[in-house]
Parts: structure tokens; C-alpha cells; sequence
């Protein structure tokens, strides 16, 4: 397997965006398109339900409970640290990771909810840093239209205009950026040229680093 050098890393890749803007979709393609180009990837995405802290957030989210605002935000975090080690040494192996959502999720969809946004980034703080986080780009009302919200806590209009804007906020220059309402295809071709290159420059040697750099 390419990837599997002793001396290479695999690519941390993050995937960023509304609710029903196509990540689930996308970020599957890829790593079946990097696995099939020889990469050693993995499918990976926050939250991930599977954990005990992963059950409160699943309940939460399908209102089967509720939590204060700051307690679940530190859940969301604290389920994102149970996998650093995980991902540390995944990465060092050679794997690349495809994630869907992280810690750019955590700081928008909180902060929505009006939490200081330097409040919400602070848990974050010691996580590893993406190589590259694509935003797939779509307006709320169009995301809403994509085969309705499937009724989760987050899933509704004007809430998602919020996060929206505070993605808006977060972004930083180095962030890729594709438009979501594209062909799935175009989508899925411009993300696998931005994945190859960034592979590329961490198997050349791009240190790991942690948030927020
Ligand atoms: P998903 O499984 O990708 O559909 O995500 C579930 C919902 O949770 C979605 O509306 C986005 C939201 N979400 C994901 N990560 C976080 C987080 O860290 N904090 C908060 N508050 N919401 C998050
Ligand atoms: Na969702
Ligand atoms: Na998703």
C-alpha cells in the first residue's frame, strides 16, 4: 500500500459544512477513491456515536434529552479527544484520515447558539490540526430542500443560516472551498485534487501540528 512507508504520515482531511450539504456522500467517495488509487484511508466522523460519551450525544441531538449548552459542547469535545491518540498513531502509520466534521463543528453549531465563540474553541485546544479542512459551500435554503432535515435537535432553517455565518467567521484562508450545489461528480473530482495534493505534501515530510494553527 502506498501510505504504509515506515518514514511517511498519512493526511489528516477534514470535511466542513451545513447540515444535508453532501459530506456523508462525499467524504465516503473519497476514501473509496483513495483506497482504490493504492492509499491506505480510513472513514472517520465526529460525533462519533459509537462511545459512551457518543450515546449522550446521540440522544441529545434526537431530543431524547436534554443538556445544557456548555455541557454538551464539552461532550462533543471530549468525544473528539477519546480518539486523539487513535488518530495520532493511525496517521503516523501511514493512514490517511477522512473526517467528517471536527472541532470547526464543535466552535459553529455552539456559538449558534450564542456561546462565546473564543469560549467554545478553548476544549479544542491540543487537538491535531487538520492538513486540509474542504468546505463544501451551500446555501441554507438549498440544503433545507435536499430531501427535507431528517428532524435532528440542529436540523432547521434558521439555525443553520447561524452556523452558516459563523463558518463564515472560522475560516481561514488555507480552507478549500467547493461549491456543494455542483454535480456530486464535480464535487467528488475537485475533492479527490485537493486530497492527492495534500497526501502528497504530508508524505514529503509536513509535520503534524495541533489546534488552533
Ligand atoms: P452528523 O452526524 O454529521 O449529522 O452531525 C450531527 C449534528 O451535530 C449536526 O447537526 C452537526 C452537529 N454537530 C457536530 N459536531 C458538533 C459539535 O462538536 N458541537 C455541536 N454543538 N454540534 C455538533
Ligand atoms: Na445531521
Ligand atoms: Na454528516
Amino acid at each position: 500500500l502506498r501510505g504504509g512507508k515506515e518514514d511517511s504520515r498519512g493526511a489528516l482531511v477534514v470535511l466542513e459544512g451545513l447540515d444535508r450539504c453532501g459530506k456523508t456522500t462525499q467524504s465516503a467517495r473519497l476514501v473509496t477513491n483513495l483506497e482504490r488509487l493504492g492509499y491506505s484511508a480510513e472513514l472517520w466522523r465526529f460525533p462519533d456515536r459509537t462511545t459512551s460519551v457518543g450515546k449522550i450525544i446521540s440522544s441529545y441531538l434526537s431530543n431524547e434529552s436534554q443538556l445544557d449548552d456548555h455541557t454538551i459542547h464539552l461532550l462533543f469535545s471530549a468525544n473528539r479527544w477519546e480518539k486523539r491518540s487513535l488518530m495520532e498513531s493511525k496517521l503516523k502509520s501511514g493512514t490517511t484520515l477522512v473526517v467528517d466534521r471536527y472541532s470547526y463543528s464543535g466552535v459553529a453549531f455552539s456559538s449558534a447558539k450564542g456561546l462565546d465563540i473564543e469560549w467554545c474553541k478553548a476544549p479544542e485546544i491540543g487537538l491535531l490540526a487538520p492538513d486540509l479542512v474542504v468546505y463544501l459551500d451551500i446555501p441554507p435554503e438549498k440544503a433545507a430542500e435536499r430531501g427535507g432535515y431528517g428532524g435532528e435537535r440542529y436540523e432547521q432553517l434558521e439555525f443553520q443560516k447561524k452556523v452558516g455565518h459563523n463558518y463564515q467567521v472560522l475560516c481561514s484562508p488555507t480552507w478549500k472551498i467547493i461549491d456543494a450545489c455542483s454535480s456530486m461528480e464535480d464535487v467528488e473530482e475537485q475533492l479527490q485534487e485537493m486530497v492527492l495534493d495534500c497526501v502528497k505534501t504530508c508524505r514529503e515530510g509536513k509535520p503534524l501540528s495541533c489546534l488552533w494553527s
